[in-house]
């Protein structure tokens, strides 16, 4: 799949985070429920170093509820401190501050060491493509913040947003790329919306999409558009019951192969086909060590 991020991108944006890390105590990571393996910049171990960090495992909404907590377990196990939220509802945000202040605990004892009394706890939003970053300081700086403003002090005039229990954020999230170089990494970005439609044939990553959608359960397409059982037999045959049952026709009775695909990828991107994690903790043995 050919995707514009070229060495000098990488570059430039490693130079950017690196640049603002000095800022901040603390960099949270966010990542899509739906597809929490490849939705994860695993280059970002390069940059932070000993940088402490979190996982904000967002899109809850729209992932299933009893992955999400494997997931939550996962990552936690791993070491990080991980809270699930939902950014466009504003939910798990008041889980942030307690999870980032246990990872800061020395900064916290230091401070209290010199007598200074203070709470704030800045953070730094980077995450690839997609996973809601903008949503998440545009919501929590909506429901939130008491106002936003520049930092005088720092060489370069920084945006915070600052939120009633003390956490800051840098106004710009850190914009990372994805790890395009492996196929099914690459096939759950284009299914979750990560990667634009245009560039890619539509019809071939919804055939795609259908198969993986039926190895994890038959019943999720079967129950949204009606289908019948004897379809599942073969995936050119469930494009074309659903085409069918869509209206996704062209003249001459011919199916709308583009059209269909387009209105199954958008279902599942508007979570209209239910609560559904392409990703299991299971898929993750054999590149564990990546994350
Ligand atoms: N249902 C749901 N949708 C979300 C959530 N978070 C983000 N979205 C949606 O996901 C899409 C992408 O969100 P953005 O906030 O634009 O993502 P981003 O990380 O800023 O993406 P880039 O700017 O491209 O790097 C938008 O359609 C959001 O409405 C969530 O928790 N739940
Ligand atoms: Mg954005």
């Amino acid at each position: 799949m050919n995707i514009n991020w070229y060495p000098g991108h990488m570059k430039k944006t490693m130079d950017n985070i690196k640049a603002s890390l000095k800022l901040v105590d603390i960099v949270a990571e966010i990542v899509d429920l739906r597809i929490p393996i490849s939705s994860k910049n695993p280059m970002l171990n390069d940059i932070l170093k000993d940088k402490k960090r979190i996982i904000l495992l967002n899109k809850s909404d729209m992932a299933n509820d009893v992955r999400n907590k494997q997931w939550k377990d996962y990552y936690e196990k791993k070491g990080y401190g991980v809270v699930v939220i939902d950014a466009l509802h504003a939910k798990g945000f008041d889980k942030i501050y307690p999870v980032a202040k246990g990872l800061l605990k020395e900064k916290f004892e230091k401070l209290k060491e010199k007598n200074i009394s203070s709470k704030t706890i800045r953070m730094m939003i980077v995450g690839i493509p997609n996973v809601g970053k903008s949503t998440f300081i545009n919501t929590i700086s909506k429901r939130k913040s008491l106002e936003t403003g520049d930092r005088p002090g720092v060489t370069k005039s920084v945006k915070w947003i600052k939120t009633k229990n003390d956490l800051e954020f840098l106004d710009t999230p850190g914009v990372l790329w994805p790890k395009f170089e492996d196929e099914n990494v690459a096939l759950n970005l284009a299914f979750s919306g990560a990667i634009k439609d245009e560039i890619m044939d539509i019809e071939n990553l919804c055939f795609k999409f259908i198969e993986k959608l039926n190895s994890i359960d038959k019943n999720i397409l079967k129950n949204r558009y009606n289908l019948s059982d004897e379809c599942f037999s073969d995936t050119i045959f469930v494009m074309e019951q659903i085409a069918k049952n869509r209206g996704a026709i062209l003249k001459k009775n011919e199916i709308d192969y583009f059209k269909v695909s387009k209105l199954i990828l958008d279902d599942f991107r508007k979570a209209k086909l239910g609560k559904i994690t392409l990703e299991t903790v299971d898929d993750i043995e054999g590149i564990e060590d990546e994350n």
